[in-house]
């Protein structure tokens, strides 16, 4: 992994969730997958947090976290990069917020906002979800988000109700 300092490089943040299967080891295929491509570069890793499901009832809890990389890719060109790696991992789309072995969501890319079709920038739900802005705030704390907060003090701000550390010794997280 290295950073990538091509003046053209945009920072973005991206989270990862899942809760079908082994999701701490679906997560780490997904890092894999990211570190291997050509225009990714992963800059740090969140902890890896166990949350309980938002959603239809009755499913596992998710392995989530946030990582921040410098891209050369679009933002839709980043979004393709990203579905194909979900269907790697078997991502199948039966249910809006349904259960799900790989879920990658664009939280920030660059200062962008964007709303189109296929894509909202900043993610939607990225200031309604602890298990959002507790990972980035691992990463980023300092980082002033669109709605001119920092991720350090939303994420304090936010209930860790329902939110853990998962400790497991496959996860390379960069974050002491
Ligand atoms: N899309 C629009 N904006 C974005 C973006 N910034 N990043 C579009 C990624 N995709 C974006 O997503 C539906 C469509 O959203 C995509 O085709 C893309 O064009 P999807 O992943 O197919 O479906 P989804 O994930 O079921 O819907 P949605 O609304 O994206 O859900 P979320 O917000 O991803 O939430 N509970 C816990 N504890 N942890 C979780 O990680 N995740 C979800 C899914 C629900 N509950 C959860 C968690
Ligand atoms: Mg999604």
């Amino acid at each position: 992994m290295s950073i990538n300092t091509d003046a053209e490089s945009q920072f973005a943040a991206i989270g990862l969730g899942g809760n079908l299967g082994d999701a701490p080891k679906t997560l780490c295929f997904a890092l894999e997958q990211l570190a291997a491509h050509a225009q990714i570069h992963i800059i740090a890793i969140s902890h890896l947090y166990r949350s309980a499901a938002i959603g239809p009832e009755g499913q596992p809890d998710y392995a989530n976290a946030v990582i921040s990389i410098s891209t050369s890719l679009s933002p839709i060109a980043l979004l393709d990069a990203l579905q194909a790696i979900e269907l790697m991992a078997g991502r199948e789309r039966l249910l809006r917020w349904g259960a799900r072995t790989l879920d990658l969501d664009i939280l920030l890319y660059g200062e962008i906002a964007m709303q189109s079709e296929r894509l909202t920038i900043p993610h939607i739900e990225l200031y309604h979800r602890p298990f959002v802005l507790v990972p980035l705030a691992d990463i980023a704390a300092a980082r002033v988000l669109p709605n001119g907060h920092r991720a350090d003090e939303l994420a304090a701000s936010c209930s860790r109700d329902g939110l853990a550390l998962w400790p497991d010794l496959r996860w390379p997280s960069t974050v002491e």
